[in-house]
């Protein structure tokens, strides 16, 4: 269809001006555009709708997804239109989600078309599309009104995301020159103006390494912790929840060269006496793994002391990491770091859980970030289900890990190495039963191990935000 209609009504109702404009950046801008103006003019509104139903074949997707919120109008009457069920992606809830993100009836495997207004960087279209592959929905394509040539559309194609644009910027400021609306010189200033933002955006976003992160770490278990995870390549951590003890050393010892934790749950072995922690510790000198007793502390800063050094197991001798509920405040976290003043010991706080219907939520999740910054030198990172901060020092380790199960029956979730490290960007899985039960356990703990060591290096390689 005529470009030129829709262009010049974009022009008429002022969602593309034409003058000088401070944006948010504080950059003086030859040009304003808010699209979200489309919304107050139904027949407009209709016509757009119409042109990118045309623009993407209907065979290529089952579901459509606008971005919130100046898509969502769009998206709408593109489902009116065609029939194609709509779903909708919750903004707010994208930091730290336990609640659910897509709205609407859709099921995994399903293809959706994401609508958007207007793409820049194309940064957007990709955190909806994130949410919905989270979601198990699959995205090969969006489709949009304009787009500003600033790099998106070539950042997406990398992302394997196709996009269906009705216009480039440049292509309705020859509309509307050609029409009279615009002079040639308003014209140049503006193409001028695109072109040296078009080095601004997209910039490149690094993503630091394991050893770059142990250089940064403030805590002295987390710095080792990374180190060997580059010198080792993996993280995996294994935890051998066996009551036997001579099952569990055998099983240690065959898992050791492949994980960079091993995480125990010491009081479920039936038959425990010293030698296991003797035994245990020759095992992580000689393989070169971390201990990790998740013990998953929850009491007053005295209890916690007393059952950290004390008691039967005197976890604080022997084990590198432990972790805390912070349900009970910072004095747990206290606590526990002036129980073992002089090793180099590391708490990891429990942020999330894999657990169905955990009672965990966004606020507890950012309140356990908020005590890890003013505890950095004893609290070396999280236990949690995603990435909750950019703060390269800690380590996020994710429990509810298996390549071939979905959960257990008893409330067990798990997601895939992939999933975890790939998507989630978190740091370490954490894994059990998918390697205790594999039919072959040797051959399960170097598969769990490349697929997670994989997943990372492929987050490794440059991206642009
Ligand atoms: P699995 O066999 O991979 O399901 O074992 C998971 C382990 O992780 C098990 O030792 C749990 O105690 C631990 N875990 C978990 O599954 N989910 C959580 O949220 C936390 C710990 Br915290």
């Amino acid at each position: 269809m005529s470009s030129t209609p829709i262009s010049l009504k974009l022009f008429e109702i002022g969602a593309i001006k034409f003058g000088s404009f401070k944006l948010k950046s504080g950059i003086e801008s030859p040009i304003y555009i808010d699209l979200r103006l489309i919304a107050s003019y139904p027949e407009l509104l209709k016509q757009i709708s119409q042109a990118l139903l045309q623009k993407v074949n209907r065979e290529t997707y089952d579901v459509l997804c606008g971005v919130p919120y100046g898509a969502l109008s769009i998206a709408t009457a593109m489902s009116l239109q065609s029939g194609c069920p709509l779903i909708i992606r919750r903004k707010e809830t994208k930091s730290y989600g336990t609640k659910q993100v897509i709205e609407g009836v859709y099921q995994s495997g399903q293809r959706c078309l994401i609508i958007e207004d207007l793409i820049t960087s194309g940064a957007s279209i990709l955190e909806t599309a994130k949410d919905l592959q989270t979601a198990g929905l699959k995205i090969t394509d969006a489709a949009l009104i304009i787009d500003r040539q600033q790099g998106g559309v070539q950042h997406l194609q990398k992302e394997g995301i196709r996009v269906h644009a009705l216009f480039t910027l440049p292509e309705i400021l020859q509309e509307l020159e050609q029409q009279g609306k615009l002079s040639s010189d308003v014209v140049q200033e503006v193409l001028t103006f695109l072109e040296n933002q078009k080095t601004q955006v997209p910039q490149q976003k690094r993503i630091l390494s394991y050893s770059e992160r142990a250089q940064l770490a403030t805590n002295p278990v987390a710095k080792k912790l990374f180190a060997l995870m580059e010198e080792k390549e993996t993280n995996l951590a294994f935890n051998p929840d066996v009551s036997s003890k001579e099952k569990f050393l055998k099983l240690v010892d065959l898992v050791g060269p492949f994980i960079c934790v091993l995480k125990t749950h010491i009081d479920i072995l039936e038959d425990f006496d010293e030698s296991v922690i003797i035994e245990l510790q020759k095992l992580a000198e000689k393989h070169n793994f971390l201990i990790f007793e998740d013990r998953k502390f929850a009491d007053i800063g005295t209890i916690v002391q007393m059952q950290y050094c004390q008691g039967m197991y005197h976890i604080a001798d022997w084990a590198d990491i432990t972790n805390a509920h912070i349900l009970p405040g910072p004095g747990i976290i206290e606590g526990l770091k002036s129980a073992a003043p002089n090793k180099d010991r590391g708490l990891l706080l429990l942020a999330q859980m894999s657990s169905k219907g955990s009672l965990f939520t966004p606020e507890y999740t950012a309140q356990a970030v908020k005590l890890a910054e003013e505890h950095s030198d004893f609290v070396m990172g999280f236990i949690c289900q995603q990435k909750l901060t950019d703060d390269p020092r800690f380590v996020h380790m994710t429990p509810g890990v298996h390549l071939a199960s979905s959960g257990d029956a008893i409330g067990q979730q798990y997601n895939s190495p992939e999933f975890v490290i790939g998507t989630k960007e978190t740091d370490v899985i954490i894994v059990g039963r998918g390697i205790l039960q594999a039919d072959n356990p040797s051959e399960a703990v170097e598969r769990y191990r490349k697929a997670g060591w994989q997943a990372y290096q492929q987050r490794l390689e440059p991206a642009l935000i």
